[in-house]
């Protein structure tokens, strides 16, 4: 299996870590700018987006929640995603928060790469207050999230993460000490270490 990768991206290292969570071996991570290296990506996914992952006789997935889904279910690892029923819907819901996250986290990070005069300050408002609302809500879900570990919890490491790495001048955990005492734990696994970007 082939894992189209970038070292700092949040998507991709939500897949690397359930790979490492699943126990999923002799997986290569190739790695691809999606900007300067369109020739390696666009024939696997035509939105040019990482991750990707190639796998079987030349089949293809794309986007991080199916490319975990598919890590979960060929693993040794725990299950991490609830199969049916109340629970499932549940973590659904918290992963589709979470990736919402990180879309609202590359936009700022996208936005602050333009000179100061072309910041469009409407949309970094938006982003940054709904990164704050999700922050606050998943805060209050923690009794949801914590315990066994799971898609959800490998989401939210994953974008914590990447808020601390690409948007550090604002400390987004201040006002959620429960929340930063998960995360400090829970960037303690190993597959979080492995897993961090650089
Ligand atoms: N929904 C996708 C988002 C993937 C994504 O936006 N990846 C970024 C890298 S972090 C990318 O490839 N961007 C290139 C582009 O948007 O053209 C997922 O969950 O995999």
């Amino acid at each position: 299996m082939k894992l189209l990768v970038s070292h700092a991206s949040p998507y991709a290292r939500k897949c690397r870590i359930t790979a490492i969570e699943k126990g999923i071996e002799g997986i290569e991570e190739v790695h691809v700018n999606p900007v300067d290296e369109p020739e390696k990506l666009n024939h696997i996914n035509p939105l040019g987006k990482i991750p990707c992952l190639i796998y079987g006789e030349g089949k293809t997935l794309f986007d991080s929640p199916v490319i975990c889904a598919y890590f979960d279910s060929i693993g040794d690892g725990p299950q991490l995603m609830a199969e049916s029923g109340p629970k499932h819907w549940a973590m659904r819901r918290h992963e589709a928060m979470i990736d919402g996250i990180l879309d609202s986290a590359l936009g700022l990070v996208h936005e602050f790469r333009k000179p100061p005069e072309k910041h469009y300050d409407m949309w970094i408002n938006r982003w940054g207050c709904a990164i704050d609302r999700s922050l606050s809500q998943l805060n209050n879900e923690l009794d949801q999230i914590q315990g066994e570990i799971s898609t959800a919890q490998i989401g939210l490491g994953a974008a914590i993460g990447y808020l601390n790495f690409r948007l550090s001048k604002k400390h987004w955990l201040e006002p959620y000490p429960e929340l930063s005492a998960w995360y400090e734990e829970f960037s303690n696994r190993p597959s979080m270490r492995q897993t961090e970007p650089q």
